[in-house]
């Protein structure tokens, strides 16, 4: 995390797979296996995989992997029973569960390219790979993988250099890249930024500055306020009509226009009265409606590669959103404001020097929404980025406390380097449960004993020393 990037060194590891790629693609390889992840940046990478090998004629296969079950009972599906070297397999935006591949890969014949943003478990040698795998991941050599490179990002240098014409889908990138950097376009750095340059100077891309109401993009100002999720608007976010269209009255806004046709006095005057703030964000030239504008055609394959994975690849080949997708959208939407509404104004919560408990259940918020709600209270900083944050409740069919836990990185940093899965890790060793998770986001669930334990000294389990 801290060490500089390594440009040169990944570089050469990913032109060293991309060559192991070129040399065998025509008369080894004769079938691919794609895999790839159940979110926008994982269907963006493998629809530019598909596309490259659309081009080099090749017969090939995908399957999405939602990360329920270990790499062995997945892969087990789907390695055929016969090796072969005619086979090869790429992986994108996962795989870097190394400790489980590698025993897999190792007893296998087919080529692995695994080309992934996820950090790599600490405990992995680098050096000892079986030689029939190229593991291409930025993060190895110090690259974010949020902010500096996306799993798309990734997935695209590498077919741009087996296939140049992949340039013609280039816009897939810009899905990815919103889709899990939740950021407005000019705040991309290094590869997705000059990715995103490209795009743009391709005309693959189009690149606007306006208000940004990230969820609400494609919508009227009124509908922008009140369904926009990045940022949360405080105040308006979740509220009826009538508050959202009396403030856009008193400035002389129609309420009705559309949020990406506002005039900059309009902006200047909802920039006045709101906490909201003007940035980049792209649209896609041939697409229209919702689909035109990439993070809110992120956000909905996020949505829907939970509830129809089939449904979400189909939804980034076509050009306008169907009326099944854009229902659950809306539905989508809707529940999320309404519940920062919640968090940020009403909800109880039990609040240390390190720690937040927001009690969600009881019906307060819905258990299925639990996760996405803790993450974009964190994100807007609904709460304080300074305090952990604990979001959950009692799980009606377990009878456990069911929790996630977020932090910021504000958080990490002031902490010296602890975040919420060292926190999970302290708390499954002392007090059981099941759980896990990454630096900014994890999950627990605990017996009722344990969870009570957990809030009267939270703190002890925040800090480390
Ligand atoms: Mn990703």
């Amino acid at each position: 995390m801290v060490k500089k990037p390594d440009r040169l060194k990944f570089l050469e590891v990913l032109d060293n797979a991309v060559g192991v790629f070129i040399d065998n693609s025509k008369n080894v390889y004769n079938n691919i296996i794609a895999i790839s992840h159940n979110d926008a940046d994982g269907i963006s990478s493998l629809q530019i995989i598909q596309n490259l090998l659309h081009n080099l004629k090749k017969n090939f296969d995908y399957f999405i992997y939602n990360r329920s079950v270990s790499w062995a009972t997945y892969l087990n599906g789907i390695l055929p029973k016969r090796q072969t070297e005619k086979t090869a397999f790429i992986f994108t935006d996962i795989g870097s569960t190394l400790t489980e591949l590698i025993p897999i890969i190792t007893k296998r014949k087919e080529h692995f390219f695994i080309l992934d943003h996820h950090e790599v478990e600490n405990d992995v040698g680098l050096n000892d790979f079986p030689e029939n795998l190229f593991f291409v991941n930025p993060t190895v050599y110090g690259f974010d993988g949020l902010d500096h490179i996306a799993g798309a990002t990734l997935a695209y240098m590498f077919a741009k250099q087996i296939s140049p014409s992949i340039t013609n889908h280039a816009w897939l990138t810009a899905i990815g890249i919103a889709g899990d950097s939740l950021r407005s376009m000019d705040r991309l750095k290094s590869f997705n930024r000059e990715v995103y340059q490209e795009l743009i100077d391709e005309e693959l891309i189009e690149d606007r500055e306006g208000l940004i109401l990230f969820g609400g993009m494609h919508n009227s100002i009124k509908n922008g306020l009140k369904y926009s999720i990045l940022p949360f608007v405080k105040q308006l976010g979740g509220e009826g009509d009538e508050k959202i269209k009396s403030f856009l009255n008193q400035l002389q806004i129609n309420p009705n226009k559309k949020t990406s046709e506002l005039e900059k006095s309009e902006i200047e005057a909802i920039q006045k009265n709101t906490n909201l703030k003007t940035g980049h964000y792209a649209l896609i030239p041939q697409k229209e409606g919702l689909l035109k504008f990439v993070f809110e055609h992120a956000l909905l394959l996020n949505i829907l590669s939970f509830k129809n994975i089939s449904a979400a690849v189909s939804m980034i080949q076509q050009k306008t959103i169907t009326r099944y997708a854009k229902a659950i959208y809306i539905d989508y939407v809707n529940n999320l404001t309404k519940n920062l509404k919640k968090v940020y104004t009403a909800i109880n919560r039990f609040e240390t020097k390190k720690a937040i408990f927001i009690d969600a259940g009881n019906g307060t918020i819905q258990p299925s929404n639990w996760s996405d709600t803790a993450s974009f209270s964190m994100v807007n900083e609904l709460t304080n980025p300074e305090k952990m944050l604990f979001l959950g409740g009692l799980e009606r069919k377990t009878q456990m406390i069911k929790l996630s836990i977020r932090c910021s990185r504000k958080f990490i940093e002031i902490n010296k380097g602890v975040g919420v899965n060292k926190v999970i890790a302290q708390i499954k060793t002392e007090l059981g449960g099941n759980g896990g998770g990454h630096k900014l986001a994890g999950g627990i669930r605990l017996s009722k004993p344990s969870f009570n334990r957990l809030k009267n000294n939270i703190d002890q389990y925040v800090q480390f020393d």
